[in-house]
């Protein structure tokens, strides 16, 4: 095994001596012809786009137009997370739970390094430090991972502190997550996402795409996380962090969970309609809260992240400005159509579909063609810093403190736009009941409901009826819980149509919701929980919305909220082991008020 001799970059061992021995011995495992150990310079990263350009991984875009900015295609059967092959590895199958895969971590690691032994002969093996949370922050961890895929390494680079900040924050202690990524032959038989909560370890390979090998962001900051979390007294969580300055320059802060492609980014950007001039959003996080009481008895929420993985279709400027400025520059596409000048075109683009382009897989597109030129689960890999709306808090190695934390699928019927829970472990019902049309973000039935606790059915590494109780003991931390709301952007008419304009409109929502928060305004006691009156949402300049729209938004139909409790109850049973009785006590009082 010799070092990389390309290049001055990548020849310094790490100096922390376990961090050094992981990434020998995975070095041992995979026998690469080189390995680059990676510092987080500038240097390097010019390096590495450089070198990623000449293997063919990434093509420049058109520098003028996109500066800093690259695009890759992804091996079309590898698209998105693939739940189905990810598994969590524990002694007990218990500690996984039902809705989780599970394997045994002795056989499962046999059967992975016997798919990555010699598996990156002929290539490099990456070492990438990094840091998810800011620099000194209690609650941020350190990760290295290992990967022979030059792709996950600037994505990490985008997503994460990577580099020498991560080595600084380890120092001497063995106490990181250890993850190895191996790309093999991209096979989906041979596609493999592991965690070993027990040992902080995640082994994947075969896949080359995001969710399944940026081992940061899914693997380490939700299921790991949550595993740790429950186990230090903290959570991990599938949310947004946005705050909101009103013209008096008073913040609040809200965490959101809407599952995969249910508008986390949009809503973290959110920009205010002209009526509400003098408010503004601030964006602290995008995908992932961490999230711990403080000493003060309220709860702190850190974004681990340092960028944002986003979705690309529907991206414009009219749904999402502060995104397509966060994306101007410095950014990875991935998937999206690629136009004859070198810039990107997806389906809800500003621009008119081009005349001519290449899809994401890299074939000639025309407007007649039947395919989308872009995959619906095509992504932008952007650094947070690029945002206009970025919240400097971001960088607070305490967090923010959280006012309202907004549980939300998304719901063609059944679903109102927005209730607020009666109480905290109300608020856990609602999040552990919430149901979701599945998306493009994950390989499966696109359009299906199906029961997305939190938003952390594929995400939550361990028992989810343990994760329900460690929520419902939060409770007694917390001095001043946060509120607990439900929304639904999602609601459609008859037609098809949505019957919510959504993205910036949602200001109207979230005021509400601190209208609530704050004591401001009253509400209307329904089944489901504190509905809004007419007079006390803010329609002012929303044109052609009446108290007949908004009566259908929120309409709730008994007979079909018992249909979908029938898929709860299915839940529930599932993890009637493990399921809090006071879940079981909110579903009956639900039933009986239906
Ligand atoms: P992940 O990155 O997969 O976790 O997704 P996300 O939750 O961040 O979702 P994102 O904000 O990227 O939105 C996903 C899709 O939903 C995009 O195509 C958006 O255009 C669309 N969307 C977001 N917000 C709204 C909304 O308020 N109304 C409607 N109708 N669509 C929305
Ligand atoms: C999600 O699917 O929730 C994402 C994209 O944020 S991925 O990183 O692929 O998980
Ligand atoms: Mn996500």
């Amino acid at each position: 095994m010799s070092t990389s001799s390309t290049s001055e970059f990548g020849t310094q061992p790490f100096t922390n001596p376990h961090a050094a021995a992981y990434v020998r011995a995975m070095a041992d495992l995979t026998t690469p012809d080189a390995v680059f150990w990676c510092d987080g310079s500038e240097g390097e990263r010019d390096f590495l786009y450089a070198e990623a350009v000449r293997q063919g991984v990434l093509l420049p875009l058109n520098q003028e137009k996109l500066p800093g900015c690259h695009y890759h295609r992804s091996n079309p059967n590898d698209v998105a997370r693939v739940e189905q092959s990810t598994f969590i590895c524990t002694e007990m199958a218990e500690d996984a739970g039902p809705t989780n895969n599970w394997a045994d971590p002795k056989a499962m690691r046999a059967r992975l390094h016997a798919l990555a032994r010699g598996g990156m002969k002929g290539r490099t093996l990456y070492a990438i430090p990094y840091l998810m949370g800011p620099p000194g922050s209690p609650l941020a961890k350190v990760g290295i991972e290992v990967t022979d895929s030059i792709y996950v390494v600037l994505n990490m680079r985008i997503m994460t502190r990577m580099g020498r900040v991560a080595l600084e924050h380890l120092g001497e202690a063995d106490d990181f997550n250890r993850g190895l990524h191996c790309l093999l032959d991209c096979h989906p038989d041979r596609r493999l996402i592991c965690h070993f909560p027990q040992d902080n370890e995640i082994v994947s390979v075969g896949s080359g795409y995001g969710g399944n090998v940026l081992l940061g962001k899914k693997c380490l900051a939700l299921r790991i996380g949550s595993y740790l979390g429950r186990r230090q007294g903290w959570l991990a969580e599938h949310m947004l962090i946005l705050g909101v300055e009103s013209p008096d320059g008073r913040k609040s802060y809200v965490a959101a969970a809407f599952p995969s492609a249910c508008g986390k980014t949009n809503f973290a950007m959110l920009i205010p309609p002209a009526r509400f001039a003098g408010w503004k959003i601030w964006t602290v996080g995008d995908d992932i809260a961490w999230m711990q009481p403080g000493p003060d008895g309220r709860l702190w929420a850190i974004n681990p992240e340092a960028g944002y993985f986003g979705v690309a279709p529907g991206t414009n400027a009219k749904t999402n400005p502060n995104a397509m400025a966060t994306i101007a520059r410095d950014t990875i596409y991935t998937n999206v159509a690629l136009k004859p000048d070198g810039t990107v075109w997806w389906e809800g683009h500003d621009d008119p579909a081009p005349a001519e382009c290449l899809d994401w897989q890299g074939r000639p597109w025309t407007p007649a063609s039947k395919e989308k030129a872009a995959h619906p689960n095509s992504r932008f890999t952007a650094p947070a810093t690029n945002n206009p709306a970025f919240a400097p808090e971001a960088l607070d190695p305490q967090g923010v403190p959280i006012d309202a934390i907004i549980f939300g699928g998304r719901r063609a019927g059944t679903v109102p736009l927005v209730f607020e829970a009666f109480n905290w472990s109300h608020g856990v019902f609602l999040g552990a009941t919430m149901g979701s049309e599945m998306t493009a973000a994950a390989a499966g039935t696109v359009g299906q409901v199906r029961r997305d606790p939190m938003a952390m059915l594929p995400f939550c590494g361990y028992n989810m009826g343990r994760y329900f109780r460690h929520w419902l003991d939060m409770r007694k931390r917390l001095a001043e819980p946060p509120r607990i709301f439900h929304v639904n952007w999602f609601r459609k008419d008859s037609e098809g149509r949505f019957l919510w304009p959504g993205f910036g409109e949602n200001m109207r929502v979230l005021k509400w919701v601190l209208d609530r928060c704050d004591g401001r305004v009253g509400a209307v006691e329904s089944s489901l929980g504190w509905v809004p009156r007419f007079e006390d949402f803010d329609t002012e300049g929303l044109e052609g919305f009446d108290r007949e729209t908004f009566e259908k938004l929120q309409r709730m139909d008994p007979d079909e909220w018992r249909r979908d409790l029938l898929s709860t109850d299915e839940l529930f049973m599932k993890l009637y082991t493990h399921l809090p009785k006071e879940l079981v006590f909110q579903q009956q009082l639900l039933v009986a008020r239906l």
